[in-house]
């Protein structure tokens, strides 16, 4: 086969070939870098992967709407998202830096430091890490600036028509190459040894959870109706929605966990966790749910949960007067403010440690997390606990609402379609209607279900669990052919009806209807 450069070329060609090799460079020395960086953060530095350091970084800076948008449009999978731009960002970067380096040494290297400075500064800002974690940042950029060098001298400076240069060529690209596959195969490498090699996920397979003191009343048979693709009434852990601002999951030695109770209080309490789970722990069935949930959308779940109640914490601890807010913080610095009067009311706030009979997932929170029957996740949820500072809504505030999101965030009357679903297609004939609603800590009274513009009909309700689950509701349809609307409906227990008013999920939690077109032949 002819080699490329013993064809005649013209210039533009020439040019374009005249960069795009810096360019390879570039990219090249990159990620030798980025494959060093990871393995350093594999091994040595767990929270000082440069990617996931920006990538968080980027997670605080950006507006609350573009977060908002990300998350509408990939959902859970906005993580994967961030990281594949914040990656391919620094691909783009780093082709600049080849051909910077190519046409105006040093100010490539520049570049390439520039970037390593910013992420150790990404690096150093997250919560909880220490001047060590900059230890990857810093050897991807000596690894990329000393690459970068090395691959640009033994770029040959002209590009020759005939191929006198050819063996330059090709060591440059033997070169570019390796540094390329050697860097990729780092990042992998990285990869599987920190999913290897983590303690805290041997603590927790090693983890039994103790029996409840109090069992949850039993659900009755009655709550699930078992219609086919209707949401079971409990939700699999594996299935569960996930949310939160951590692109690295805090990783919890529960040995080493403590709570701290803090702030307006008498008496500040410390609480290990040997001796939270020497507590008589309870059993109760709660459904969480986000505020950033569209109607209809499935960022809702419900689970049964092992855990103590917050209040009897908290009366150890004796607020002082004046004190009306509960500062949750996680382990990685997210924050979330809760009513202090919601957290000592009777209804059951409690601190997790089991999720549907197994210690919580790493993913939802473990060792501990808190979970608030009636108020959204960002207000109450905190996933990793470690701190309760016990404060004033009018001093402090929180991650979210410092972005804009309301202060106190009640979960809204809401309710869904789940069969059939949004634009697939049914027999004419029965067809069941079934879906799910939930009013947290005031109950469901009735669901209803409308055809286009005909009559509401009441559905049949599943027996309810608690004021505190959302409920499953079914209808009998007789579907004529044609294109149709379902729309649904809840009315809570104190009378209640859900509003058709469409209302966006910023500030404080989206309303309007659930409808589902389906097409009947
Ligand atoms: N530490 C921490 N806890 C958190 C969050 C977070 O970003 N960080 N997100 C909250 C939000 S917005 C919600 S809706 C719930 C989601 O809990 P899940 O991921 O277990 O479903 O967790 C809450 N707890
Ligand atoms: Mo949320």
């Amino acid at each position: 086969m002819a080699s490329p450069d013993a064809l005649p070329r013209s210039r533009t060609a020439s040019s374009a070939s005249r960069l795009s090799r810096p360019a390879a460079a570039g990219v090249a020395a990159a990620l030798a870098g980025l494959g060093a960086a990871e393995l350093a953060a594999a091994i040595l530095a767990p929270a000082g992967s440069p990617i996931l350091a920006v990538g968080a970084l980027v997670i605080d800076l950006v507006p609350a709407w573009v977060k908002e948008l990300v998350i509408g449009l990939f959902g859970t999978g906005d993580k994967a998202v961030l990281i594949v731009c914040v990656a391919l960002g620094t691909l783009v970067l780093a082709a600049i830096a080849g051909v910077l380096e190519f046409l105006r040494a040093p100010f490539g290297r520049a570049l390439v430091v520039a970037a390593g400075a910013l992420a150790v500064l990404a690096v150093l800002t997250r919560a909880g890490t220490a001047p060590f974690d900059a230890l990857p940042s810093v050897s991807a950029m000596v690894v990329s600036a000393v690459l970068l060098t090395v691959l640009i001298t033994r770029l040959p400076r002209t590009v020759p028509v005939s191929d006198g240069a050819g063996v330059d060529r090709r060591r440059f690209l033997a070169w570019t190459g390796a540094s390329a596959g050697l860097g990729v195969l780092a990042v992998i490498g990285g990869q599987l040894v920190s999913a290897g090699t983590r303690a805290t996920d041997a603590a927790r397979a090693r983890f039994t959870l103790p029996a409840p003191a109090t069992a949850s009343a039993p659900i009755p048979a009655g709550a699930d109706l078992a219609v086919d693709g209707l949401s079971p009434v409990i939700t699999p852990n594996l299935g569960f929605y996930r949310i939160d601002t951590a692109l690295q999951v805090p990783r919890i030695d529960p040995a080493a966990w403590t709570l701290k109770i803090t702030g307006m209080v008498e008496n500040e309490v410390e609480l290990t966790f040997a001796e939270l789970l020497a507590l008589p722990l309870e059993e109760s069935t709660t459904t969480l749910t986000c505020v950033s949930n569209p109607v209809g959308g499935d960022l809702i779940g419900n689970a049964t949960w092992l855990g103590y109640p917050i209040r009897l914490l908290l009366a150890r601890a004796r607020p002082l007067p004046g004190a009306d807010m509960v500062l949750s913080r996680s382990e990685d610095g997210w924050t979330a403010s809760t009513p202090l009067e919601v957290l000592t009311d009777d209804r059951n706030a409690i601190l997790a440690v089991g999720m549907n009979g197994v210690p919580l997932p790493l993913e939802h929170g473990y060792p501990v997390r808190m979970v608030v029957p009636g108020l959204y996740g960002y207000v109450s949820a905190t996933k990793w606990l470690v701190e309760l500072d016990v404060t004033r809504f009018d001093r402090e505030t929180a991650y979210w609402t410092s972005r804009g999101w309301t202060e106190r965030g009640p979960v809204k009357l809401s309710s869904r379609i789940d069969v059939p679903r949004a634009g697939s297609r049914v027999t004419a004939g029965p067809v069941t209607v079934a879906g799910v609603a939930w009013s947290q800590h005031v109950g469901i009274r009735s669901v209803q279900v409308q055809v286009d513009d005909g009559p509401w009909d009441d559905a049949t309700l599943a027996d309810a669990i608690s004021a505190d689950t959302w409920r499953q509701w079914s209808w009998q349809w007789t579907a004529p052919a044609g294109r149709h609307t379902l729309r649904v409906r809840a009315t809570d227990a104190a009378g209640l009806v859900q509003t058709s008013v469409v209302r966006d999920v910023v500030p404080d939690g989206a309303t309007g209807l659930h409808r589902v077109p389906v097409t009947v032949g």
